[in-house]
């Protein structure tokens, strides 16, 4: 297959002013005719109209009203001696009931939905399926009227009536430019429910869910949170809503997370759908931050959109970052940004260790659909925070009123952002494009030094990124602070250093006695950072640091050290041994709940992940070290179990069930306690989880009971069969439930659990056909370190057979679960020769998708 080149990009030869779509829904297949009014772009010397089309039967193409000669291949159709500006009719049919991709138009149960990003519209119509070529469009569908009741496009609705034999017809106009991805429409039966939302200036927008028939109940979460996800865009960044009508509509069947087609979103269910009973508080949370980056996207991505596909974390770096500052605003700033750092490290820091790692603005693809990543997003994300944090919030506002003014309605790149930041702050981004441009983690290494004589603290810091080109530094905000060793910040101490040097020393003045540096506050840049710290001054720092990040920080690196040396104890034949210092700070922590807030301290008892561990290791040996992880939970649990009782009974909500901040952090605690007990695995505490399942008023206590039970390793645990049991048969016709009871079997500890994985791919819950059942099962799997990398090779073989079941069927899904093997030369020669047979049987498949095709190449090397 063919790469595409960042290098190579040249503006288009021709640029489409309107759009005529009319699509005749029947059902022999669906039947599209385009109507562009195109002209030549007279910078370019002329040459021949190229169109792309994927899977299209064309039936008819005429120009100006007349036949036309033209050639076409499967994806490309070409025309010749065009005038400079002229109509171009095309009438072609398409069929999207066997559309089994998910992109382009495809039937989802008893309705049409379409997604288009990034180069879904090609699968609809002959097109210039480009960001950078935008215009307007109308839209005109046409269905069975009892079939299909609800007909929507993107824009306003202009008309709409009956046609012969039962039909009907709906007509929608979208006033603003816009390039082909975010195009969209919707046929089917569907509930609604509306509201509306009054902007700043006083403008009134309809808002509308629409769900399948029987869901209207699950919608008012989204409804609030997309309302206020309007008013706090104003308030921060004095952004208006545009439009007349924003829809949202849920589907079953969705790739992605959720599309922010103009005025249309498309959602998948998971983001949409929620009623305490069957919705967790992190179910809940993430829906107020999708519901609110799509509607970022109608900024951040719509007015103003990307020139070329290499340039999505323009929109993607840029709107995560709004939706985080967002859900920070709403929930909890503290844990909000622990969790971003939690995900990013198990998430992204792998992926840019690993083959498919590239800067957050690439500069080469296969298949951009692979490259909707970890990189793009989250740390395209930290990206635009450090922006903010070197110019400060109201610079990085008058950066954003920059970018505006200066880029309304056109498609740009990653620069002309960053210009507009620059041009608002006055500040020099150059050093920082760097950023930009390399993949990689950099790593900083910071020395001590404590002058008594001179009263002075030098901090002596080292870059390096052995992923980049060059050896060229980046400029990386630092945020530091230093503690006495009683825990007292020092004053003066808190200082944002820009480290712009390979090496580079920070002095601080008048320091009485060696300090306890706390570095990298608030995780100002997405580095690993090295620090030679002594077990007590990070005791010292997780109970005293104001900056709630590095007081969670600490305890990782505490935990983090403990576990990788147990676990090479464990490989070694030898018994790990547990410091008490830890314990006492883990009881400390739970002691002091009410004060430091029990979302915080549910944070802090969170061991790091297996999956964050291993990126430290070099070899990594995966049964020691889940061994290690699971060995210093039982010995918490052991040590602490009076705490974890006491508060479990204690930490009880007695007000009515809301998916508030301050009751999601009493619930995370309870539940930690629950599972942190369960790690004895005694009668009395399997009988309590069992009663909190079966008693739990809310999924947030039901699940973590299930997902406790799921995982208790003993062959035979009646209480876990029962809730498993149970679980299915309240709630088999709720497909998001059934996507968790699948993931607390896919991701349990148990080592039986790829044959219970296996079984359930046969089981009714499961379908080849819906992405998050894949996800919840199959993918999930393929994160579960211990299970996945089995010696024997087991996980990977089942891997391969699942992506060879899937590749032509839907090959972006499959794609992401060929991602599953990103890391397999981190471990044994007998695992690697298992997992390097299972990708080259991939590799070697004849007729394998480009998207899967990419993945594993690049990760044989
Ligand atoms: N652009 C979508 C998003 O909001 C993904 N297709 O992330
Ligand atoms: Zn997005």
């Amino acid at each position: 297959p063919q790469t595409i080149y960042l290098k190579d990009y040249t503006p288009p030869a021709y640029f489409i002013d309107t759009v005529d779509l009319d699509f005749s829904i029947e059902s022999a297949g669906t039947v599209v005719t385009a109507t562009l009014a195109m002209r030549r772009n007279p910078a370019l010397a002329a040459q021949p109209l190229m169109l792309d089309g994927e899977e299209l039967e064309t039936l008819d193409l005429t120009v100006d009203g007349k036949k036309t000669a033209f050639s076409a291949t499967p994806t490309r159709l070409t025309v010749d001696g065009l005038p400079d500006a002229f109509t171009l009719r095309t009438v072609v049919r398409i069929q999207p009931d066997g559309n089994t991709r998910l992109s382009g138009m495809y039937r989802s149960k008893d309705g049409y939905f379409t997604q288009c990003e990034a180069q879904g519209f090609r699968r609809i119509t002959w097109f210039l399926d480009r960001p950078d070529v935008m215009a307007t469009y109308t839209v005109t569908l046409h269905a069975d009227q009892a079939t299909y009741p609800v007909l929507l496009a993107n824009g306003n609705p202009v008309a709409s009536g009956e046609e012969a034999d039962g039909r009907h017809w709906a007509k929608w106009a979208d006033p603003f430019r816009k390039p082909a991805y975010l195009f969209a429409l919707v046929a089917g039966k569907l509930d609604v429910l509306r509201d509306s939302f009054r902007t700043a200036s006083g403008r009134d927008v309809q808002l509308a869910i629409y769900v399948e028939p029987g869901k209207l109940d699950q919608c008012p979460h989204a409804m609030a949170a997309l309302q206020k996800s309007m008013k706090w865009d104003e308030e921060r960044f004095g952004l208006e809503c545009d439009l007349d009508h924003y829809m949202i509509v849920a589907v079953g069947d969705f790739n992605m997370g959720a599309m922010e087609n103009k005025g249309l979103n498309i959602f998948n269910t998971k983001y949409v759908l929620a009623r305490p009973d069957v919705a967790t508080d992190v179910d809940f949370e993430n829906i107020d931050r999708v519901v609110a980056h799509e509607y970022f996207h109608n900024w951040t991505g719509n007015r103003v959109t990307c020139r070329d596909w290499f340039q999505l974390s323009l929109k993607e770096g840029l709107t995560v970052f709004r939706d985080q500052e967002f859900g920070a605003d709403l929930h909890n700033r503290q844990t909000a940004r622990i969790r971003e750092v939690r995900g990013l490290r198990a998430a992204q820091f792998p992926e840019d260790a690993g083959p498919m790692a590239h800067p957050i603005r690439p500069e080469s693809f296969v298949e951009i659909n692979n490259f909707y990543t970890a990189t793009v997003y989250e740390k395209g994300a930290e990206v635009i925070r450090m922006i903010q944090t070197l110019i400060g919030r109201d610079g990085f506002s008058a950066g954003m009123d920059e970018y505006f003014r200066r880029h309304d309605g056109q498609a740009v790149t990653c620069e002309d952002f960053v210009a507009a930041m620059a041009a608002a702050s006055g500040f020099d981004f150059t050093q920082f494009m760097r950023w930009y441009k390399q993949p990689g983690t950099p790593r900083v290494t910071v020395d001590g030094f404590f002058d008594a004589e001179t009263k002075t603290y030098t901090l002596t810091c080292t870059q390096a990124n052995p992923r980049a080109s060059d050896d060229a530094p980046y400029l990386i905000p630092l945020r530091v602070a230093l503690f006495a060793e009683d825990g007292s910040l020092l004053p003066g101490s808190e200082r944002l250093l820009q480290l712009t040097a390979t090496t580079q020393s920070f002095v601080f003045e008048g320091i009485a006695g060696e300090p306890v540096p706390s570095l990298l506050r608030d995780f100002s840049a997405p580095v690993y950072l090295d620090f030679d710290y002594t077990p007590e001054q990070l005791t010292v720092l997780l109970a005293h640091e104001s900056d709630p990040f590095n007081a969670w920080e600490a305890g990782q690196r505490l935990a983090t050290q403990l576990i990788l040396d147990a676990a090479a104890a464990i490989a070694a034949g030898r018994t790990p041994t547990w410091p008490a210092s830890f314990v006492d700070a883990a009881r400390k922590l739970l002691q002091t709940q009410a004060q430091r807030g029990a979302a915080f301290v549910a944070e802090a008892l969170t061991l790091p992940g297996e999956t964050t561990l291993a990126e430290l290791m070099s070899v990594v040996d995966p049964d020691a070290l889940h061994a290690a992880r699971n060995g210093l939970r039982r010995h918490l649990a052991e040590q602490l179990e009076g705490e974890f009782s006491g508060l479990y009974a204690g930490l009880t909500v007695q007000e009515a069930y809301a998916p508030s901040s301050e009751q999601a952090g009493r619930r995370a605690l309870r539940n930690l306690c629950l599972s942190y007990l369960l790690e004895l695995d005694t009668l009395a505490v399997r009988q309590l989880a069992l009663q909190q399942f079966r008693t739990a008023d809310n999924m947030t206590d039901q699940f973590a009971a299930l997902a406790a039970l799921a995982n208790v390793n003993a062959a035979a645990c009646p209480q876990r069969e029962q809730a498993l049991a149970d679980f299915y048969a309240q709630w088999k016709d709720e497909a998001l439930v059934v996507d968790k009871w699948l993931q607390a079997q896919s991701t349990s500890r148990r080592p039986d659990t790829l044959a219970t994985v296996k079984a359930l791919t046969s089981h009714p819950a499961f379908d080849l056909g819906n992405p998050n059942k894949i996800y919840a099962l199959i993918r999930a799997f393929g994160a579960n370190l211990v299970r996945f990398n089995a010696a024997d090779g087991s996980g990977y073989a089942f891997m391969a057979e699942q992506i060879l079941a899937l590749h032509d069927r839907n090959p972006q899904v499959a794609s992401r679960l060929a991602r599953s093997f990103d890391r397999w030369t981190k471990f044994d020669a007998g695992r690697q020769a298992h997992a390097r047979a299972a990708l080259e049987r991939i590799r070697d498949h004849a007729g394998l998708s480009r998207d899967v095709l990419e993945v594993v190449t690049r990760a044989l090397g």
